[in-house]
């Protein structure tokens, strides 16, 4: 065999054996045998090479070289794969550099309620919760808001267009959290003193300070001897725990069918009054309505936007954001 079909064959058989190599061990047998320095391969064609003809050196001296030079890169990029770890095979490569873990957070409003729910619990008031889709016994009767009266205007309401399955009667999402004080009072002997959080829906007109689904905080409070003092402080203890000792709670004459007197309860903290809610001393009407006597027990009832609260706290200046999923907007709290 010619010098040029011998280099041939050794680079054939050598870039078979090094694909071949099942492992390391294995892989540096093959670089003994077809690289090695002392003896092997590499040597019998350098003796080869001192044979050849003096004017064919350079030529045959040159492609021995390139036949060197790609066998040995052979060798390296295959010892490379075989050293990455076995799960680069699965196609999971351990050693780069790993996805960071995005942690979400609570809602503002969630952890809004949460806290709301734990002032009020130091208050002595339990968290109940009702459902959002109520029966106009509920969410009108029992409150002493009669057929006639305009807030049962469906225009003002979101109805469903199925009905109640037991009473065949309508149904529709609850306007107002105040329908979890009857549930309460229907199922529990007096005293109770509960607080309800969650969402309530008007078809009200979308703005900065308005949305068709919102989230109040309902307070009911009914023993012997409960007074309208018993309100105020109480909600003054409220805001102040969420907002710090400069706020100031006044009360404005009002009107709601199911409290008498009714107030709207503003509140004061830097730089204004803002109406957070309606209140009121519960109606004869109502307690009679789920079997209490109002010649015994008397009590409060209060109904607070949340969303204002927390836009108030953290200078949220548009209602919107609570409800875009705005990761931005969301990660700040
Ligand atoms: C009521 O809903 C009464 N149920 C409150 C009540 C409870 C009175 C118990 C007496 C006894 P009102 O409709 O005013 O009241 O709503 C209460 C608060 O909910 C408002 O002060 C305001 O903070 C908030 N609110 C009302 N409408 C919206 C709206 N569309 N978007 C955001 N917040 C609203």
């Amino acid at each position: 065999m010619d010098a040029v079909a011998e280099i041939g064959e050794y680079e054939r058989t050598a870039l078979a054996a090094i694909a071949a190599a099942a492992d390391a061990a294995g892989l540096e047998a093959v670089r003994v045998e077809f690289l090695g320095q002392k003896k092997g391969q590499l040597k019998e064609l350098q003796k080869l090479l001192g044979q050849v003809a003096p004017d064919q050196r350079p030529v045959i001296g040159k492609k021995f070289n390139e036949v060197k030079a790609r066998v040995t890169a052979a060798l390296e990029s295959r010892q490379s794969t075989l050293d990455r770890p076995a799960s680069a095979a699965a196609g999971i490569d351990v050693t780069l550099p790993g996805v960071p873990f995005q942690l979400g957070k609570r809602h503002p409003l969630s952890q809004t309620m949460a806290e709301f729910k734990l002032i009020m619990s130091r208050l002595g008031f339990d968290a109940v919760d009702g459902p959002e889709i109520e029966d106009e016994q509920h969410n009108f009767e029992a409150l002493n808001i009669p057929p006639i009266h305009p807030a049962r205007d469906p225009l003002d309401n979101f109805y469903l267009s199925v009905a109640d399955r037991r009473t065949g009667g309508p149904l529709l999402l609850r306007s107002q959290t105040s329908t979890v004080q009857i549930r309460v009072m229907e199922n529990t002997p007096p005293p109770v003193r509960i607080v309800s959080l969650g969402r309530v829906y008007r078809p009200d007109t979308i703005d900065a300070t308005h949305s068709c689904m919102f989230h109040q905080m309902e307070g009911l409070w009914v023993a012997e001897r409960v007074t309208l003092a018993d309100l105020k402080t109480v909600l003054r203890l409220f805001a102040t725990s969420y907002l710090g000792d400069d706020v100031a709670i006044r009360f404005r004459p009002s009107f709601f069918p199911f409290t008498e007197p009714s107030v709207e309860v503003d509140m004061h903290w830097g730089d204004g009054w803002m109406e957070i809610g309606g209140a009121g001393m519960v109606d004869p009407n109502v307690l009679r309505a789920v079997g209490y006597d109002p010649e015994c027990v008397t009590g409060f009832a209060f109904g607070l936007g949340i969303e204002r609260f927390c836009m108030r706290r953290h200078h949220i200046t548009d209602i919107r954001r609570f409800y875009e999923n705005d990761v931005r907007f969301l990660r700040q709290f």
